[in-house]
């Protein structure tokens, strides 16, 4: 078995990967890939493993496995009696697709569709500042001659002319994870450890680096409040696994961090008072219908 993971540190679907083949007990070689600052997801070579210019890739004995989701469903078959298993038949498939189009990162919705892209969304403050690093004419460039998704070129370059993201953006993507959070809660109110009730699956993998980039992005005090408890619960939970550590803790770049101090400083994203302003008005709503009914 040769198992190669290419990925980024602080990239949210590499992160899935990487809880995945940490909860299946695999090892493999890890190949940094730098996206907005290198562009390194943008060269011919990597283009072959993964046509879509994405990552995650999985190379498994020189099969390229492109996407999160695929990679969580080829270690899971491939490999079936090692570690947890993801994909358990067992469990009522209706809920658990929908609960992984809640959680996958698909480029083919629109950003703020899923909690995956709420979750990219909610990043752009940071990738502004990763573009940033490098000149206008290079961004423009690598991206309009090599990036293979058409309709992102134009968002990544805009990004890097603007030299932020629009205060709609911030404000569209806060408003749609608080409505995100409030699923979430809704789902876990059926008292459980996980997602999908007593059994840990691929939606808790996603949701340990979904989750992971809410706290990065400096939105972690929805984790502390009793507002939402049963959320607070399951992060807890899901944080104190090892997976937590070694697929996603053990592989920060160190290349957000700085940015997001210059950002908050010591404090909360700036946009956590209005997520909890929604939050807010998001729970009152639920408790008017509930008295009413
Ligand atoms: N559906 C894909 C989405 C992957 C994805 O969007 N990856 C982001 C990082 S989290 C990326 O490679 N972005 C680089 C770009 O868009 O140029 C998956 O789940 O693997």
């Amino acid at each position: 078995m040769s198992l190669e993971l290419y990925g980024y540190g602080e990239s949210v679907a590499s992160n899935i990967a990487r809880v995945a083949l940490s909860e299946k007990n695999l090892t493999y070689k890890y190949n940094l890939i730098y996206l907005e600052s290198r562009g390194d997801h943008l060269t011919q070579e990597y283009k072959k493993l993964n046509p879509k210019n994405l990552v995650p890739t999985l190379v498994d004995d020189e099969l390229p496995v492109p996407d999160s989701i695929k990679i969580m469903r080829h270690i899971d078959t491939k490999y079936p009696d090692q570690g947890e298993d993801l994909f358990p038949s067992s469990l009522d498939n209706d809920t658990f697709d929908d609960l992984l189009s809640f959680v996958t990162l698909d480029e083919s919705k629109e950003l703020g569709d899923t909690l995956g892209t709420t979750a990219g969304g909610i990043s752009a403050p940071l990738l502004v500042k990763m573009l940033c690093k490098r000149s206008i004419f290079s961004i423009i460039w690598d991206y309009s001659t090599k990036h293979s998704i058409k309709k992102r070129v134009p968002i990544f370059i805009l990004l890097r002319i603007l030299g932020k993201p629009p205060k709609s953006l911030n404000k569209k993507m806060t408003l749609m994870l608080a409505q995100h959070l409030i699923t979430i809660e809704e789902v876990l109110s059926h008292q459980k450890e996980f997602m999908m009730g007593d059994k840990y699956t691929a939606i808790d993998c996603c949701m340990t680096s979904l989750l992971h980039r809410v706290q990065e992005m400096r939105f972690g005090s929805v984790f502390e409040s009793n507002k939402l408890p049963y959320l607070k619960k399951y992060w807890k939970t899901i944080s104190n696994r090892n997976s937590y550590k070694e697929g996603i803790l053990d592989y920060v770049t160190g290349e957000w961090e700085p940015e997001i101090n210059k950002l908050y400083g010591d404090g909360a994203n700036t946009y956590n008072d209005l997520l909890w302003e929604e939050l807010n008005r998001l729970v009152k709503e639920k408790e008017n219908v509930t008295t009413n009914m």
